[in-house]
């Protein structure tokens, strides 16, 4: 076997290990969250969303390889930059984000901020289900259709619960194939 054929098949061995890594990695974390931070002074007092209030965010996915991850979504910041979102995977059909609250919080509303305000209109997700919980019992629910706001304001009164949740519909084969958003808040 030539030196030629050799490197050949260390890189082949190589990049199976790197792939079977890769799976491992996927397969051991099927839904990614967010760290919990102690609850802090200073937060602002209009968005209960907010990580600085110890609030985490579980999605179904994220897409690893932008580096989109979930806390973007609740980092209080609806920045222009485009890597600061978060988008689920593309192989995802059902994706979803939640919010788990430290304790028991009241709302009145959540407001979300699509894609589509800093970036093409067709971003902004049209069809999803925002659901409120205490544990597993659900308190409130809301279908949203045929949404075209880049920044819609959702009204959602909820009592004593600990999560949210948007559960989105994805329109494959289009932009809406997979969901992207740059920031969530929930309105006392
Ligand atoms: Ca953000």
């Amino acid at each position: 076997m030539g030196a030629m054929s050799l490197a050949k098949l260390a890189a082949l061995a190589y990049g199976t290990v790197l792939t079977m890594g890769l799976m491992v990695v996927l397969v051991r974390s099927p839904h990614p969250i967010t760290p919990g931070y102690e609850a802090t002074e200073g937060c602002s007092p209009d968005d209960l969303a907010h990580y600085c209030r110890g609030v985490r965010a579980r999605v179904s996915s994220y897409n690893v390889f932008a580096n989109h991850h979930p806390v973007f979504a609740i980092d209080g910041r609806g920045s222009h930059e485009p890597l600061e979102k978060w988008a689920s995977s593309a192989g995802d059909a059902e994706p979803w984000i939640e919010l788990l609250f430290p304790g028991p919080v009241d709302f009145s509303a959540v407001r979300l901020l699509h894609a589509g305000r800093f970036e093409s209109a067709e971003y902004s997700m049209r069809s999803y289900r925002l659901t409120c919980s205490a544990g597993e019992e659900l308190v409130g629910e809301l279908a949203v259709e045929g949404n075209e706001a880049s920044a819609p304001l959702h009204v959602l009164s909820c009592r004593a619960v600990d999560r949210v949740r948007i559960q989105y519909d994805t329109e494959p084969g289009t932009s809406r194939d997979v969901a992207r958003l740059y920031e969530i808040e929930v309105v006392p």
